[in-house]
């Protein structure tokens, strides 16, 4: 059965596929302590009207050889591939039905961490990009708007275990957040799974 078949998400021009218990929950304990130990967490500074302000969480970039990829307004050069990371890798290639070649890790330290609204459209990923996000750790709201609109349409819980996948026309149409909150939550590291086809 293709991947989108049967989406458990259907909102309109996207492409949505949710998997909450995708991972053991023991398994995905063990995936983030492993890796908020062994990654070379970096939290890189944005220029914003000329003032410099950190990237409100942590970051790391790992990939093929040829997958540089520009965030926070800088083009990072990926680090290799861990054993851990690739066998991740392998598992959700299966689901995603494709090769994809780099990963962005974000290590949310408490609900102060965040990301703000955006799309992942970047030209590097090419026209219809699939980015497939696997979550480890406290749960955290993700929320959909339409671009140009300042409506929240959609949240979902992201439990730790669960993966969403994102592909079709979604990053043309939508936007998505993961907002501070002041309750309290665990650490997370949140895992996207991308295909770089072109230099940025
Ligand atoms: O932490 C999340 O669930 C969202 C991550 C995200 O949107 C991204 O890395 O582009
Ligand atoms: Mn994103």
């Amino acid at each position: 059965m293709d991947l989108f078949d049967s989406p458990v998400l259907e909102l309109p021009d996207a492409e949505l596929d949710f998997r909450p218990h995708w991972l053991d929950a023991t398994v995905a304990e063990q995936w983030l302590q492993q890796l908020a130990a062994e990654t070379p967490w970096e939290q890189p500074q944005l220029l914003i009207h000329g003032q410099h302000f950190p990237v409100p969480r942590l970051l790391a970039w790992y990939g093929d050889p040829e997958a540089s990829y520009r965030y926070s307004g800088l083009i990072h050069q990926p680090l290799p591939w861990t054993p851990l990371l690739a066998d991740i890798r392998a598992r959700v290639e299966e689901v995603a039905g494709q090769p994809l070649n780099g990963v962005l890790l974000n290590y949310y330290r408490d609900g102060n961490d965040s990301m703000g609204w955006h799309s992942d459209d970047e030209p590097e990923l090419g026209r219809n990009p699939l980015v497939a996000s696997l979550n480890l750790g406290g749960p955290r709201r993700f929320d959909l708007r339409r671009k140009g609109s300042g409506r929240i349409e959609h949240s979902l819980q992201l439990d730790s275990g669960s993966l969403l996948v994102m592909a079709g026309a979604t990053q043309h149409h939508w936007q998505h957040q993961v907002a501070k909150t002041r309750k309290p939550v665990a650490p997370r590291i949140n895992l996207t799974f991308r295909l770089i086809r072109s230099r940025p």
